[in-house]
């Protein structure tokens, strides 16, 4: 899934030469009705006061291991909000206000998606989504990357053992990797953006 070559034909197509994979993490939505995120872009536009959106810069691509649908908790996706430019970087907060929610409802209403296992959702980072509750028993995992322009020098690393480089060869495809001989702790290296009731 690191190295899908039909995935990176994609970002490829849309990010150029050199993109580059900073980013390898999950989601789990766990059975709750209360939890959902606010609605918002991973980032928002890099400059405020755009009057057209420029080309992407990052992509994320995720994939459900589990069925995705509405039940379980499928992410909530806004399409077209990439190319919105009320959202921008310099504002700090990636919380959309609820008048442009508003606003965007009526050119373009939210969705929720149904994925197959395996799939693959490749979505611009700056897209309004959020993820919502699941109103099944069982958790809902969600594999995530993400596949950024060459000149993209914002990213930490990803750490992988010592070993393993020459698995990440790829030649569109660059990883950006630290290969380190410590144990890696996969589990606590982040936490989901404001999940809350
Ligand atoms: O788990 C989800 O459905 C979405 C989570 C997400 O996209 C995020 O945390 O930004």
């Amino acid at each position: 899934m690191l190295l899908n070559d039909m995935v990176i034909a994609v970002t490829k197509a849309m990010l150029g030469s050199g993109v580059k994979n900073a980013f390898y993490s999950g989601n789990t939505t766990v059975p709750g009705e209360a939890h959902k995120q606010p609605i918002h872009p991973d980032i928002g536009q890099l400059w405020p006061g755009l009057e057209t959106a420029p080309p992407p810069f990052g992509l994320v691509v995720n994939v459900p291991v589990v069925d995705m649908t509405p039940a379980n908790g499928s992410t909530e996706i806004w399409p077209g909000t990439h190319r919105d430019t009320t959202m921008c970087i310099q504002q700090g907060d990636i919380k959309v206000p609820p008048e442009a929610l508003e606003a965007r409802r009526s050119i373009a209403p939210p969705l929720q998606p149904t994925v197959r296992a395996g799939s693959v959702v490749i979505r611009d980072i700056r897209l309004w989504h959020g993820g919502m509750p699941n109103r099944t028993d069982t958790p809902r995992p969600m594999i995530a990357m993400i596949h950024w322009i060459s000149w993209w020098n914002n990213a930490e690393p990803l750490l992988f053992p010592k070993g393993t480089e020459d698995f990440f060869q790829h030649p569109d495809l660059a990883t950006h990797a630290h290969f380190v001989d410590e144990s890696i702790d996969y589990i606590h290296h982040s936490v989901a953006y404001d999940f809350q009731k």
